[in-house]
């Protein structure tokens, strides 16, 4: 007999990819001479006053890529001729997902960078990478989240947070039917992509690709390496490059 979608829900996990997003919120830090976004900042319209009696409300400042958000392919050079926020079609915000786990790995060196032969190990045990679909990299940066230091970790020779190597960042954006990549970290590309040839290869390609990146995820650990389903929600923005998002993934209970 078949289910109806509603009884498919019932056996289905809302998992909440998303950070908290406040003040506090870690943001990108690029080396001068490059021009950086402003995080989170609240303006009070009114609080139960003279100014609203019955109503709170603020207005918000803030980057378009702050926090738990998504990168339109205009955001680089390589898509300007692609897609703005308002121009995704939303058929594509909805896609299966897979984890990879290098958490391990990125542990033990915190400029570990995923490569094609990964992929094609996880794929040799996973089957295939899912077509319209996400490849999620799990790095246990998530734990890091709450303390900018630890987040962007940088010294004397700049960040060092995990990513993908240029070669997996070209093939994954043309030689693989993904959507996206989602990461844990501050952005999708690893903290020393500046230095990678191309430089910031998954935005490089990704984007000029037509595809999305979503950063700064949470939860990765509470799904199965492949069956769950993402549902990004950026601001449909017009002329956004990039927006906070909401992401939830659904994943079916054991
Ligand atoms: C601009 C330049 C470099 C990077 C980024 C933005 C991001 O990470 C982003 O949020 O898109 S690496
Ligand atoms: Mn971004």
């Amino acid at each position: 007999m078949t289910q109806s979608l509603a009884e498919m829900l019932a056996a289905v996990e809302v998992v909440d990819l998303t950070q908290p997003l406040s003040e506090d919120t870690p943001v990108l830090q690029l080396p001068e001479p490059f021009a950086n976004t402003p995080g989170l900042t609240r303006h009070e319209i009114s609080r139960y006053d003279e100014r609203g009696p019955a109503w709170a409300w603020d207005w918000l400042e803030i980057g378009e890529h702050v926090g738990t958000h998504f990168d339109a392919p205009i955001h680089w050079v390589s898509g300007r001729d692609g897609d703005d926020l308002a121009s995704i079609p939303v058929h594509r915000l909805v896609g299966p997902a897979v984890v990879i786990d290098k958490s391990a790995e990125s542990a033990e060196d915190p400029d570990y960078v995923l490569t094609v032969d990964d992929v094609r190990a996880f794929e040799a045990e996973h089957g295939a990478l899912p077509e319209s679909g996400w490849l999620l990299l799990r790095t246990g940066w998530d734990a890091r989240a709450h303390d900018q230091e630890a987040f962007l970790n940088a010294n004397e020779t700049g960040p060092h947070t995990p990513g993908f190597d240029a070669e997996c960042a070209r093939w994954l954006a043309h030689e693989t039917e993904l959507v996206g990549v989602g990461v844990e970290t501050v952005g999708t590309d690893a903290g020393a992509a500046h230095g990678f040839e191309p430089p910031f290869p998954v935005h490089n390609y990704m984007l000029g690709a037509g595809k999305y990146g979503l950063t700064q995820l949470a939860n990765l650990a509470r799904l199965p390496p492949t069956g769950a389903v993402l549902v990004a929600a950026p601001l449909k923005l017009v002329g956004g490059t990039g927006s906070p998002a909401r992401v939830l993934a659904l994943v079916p209970r054991a």
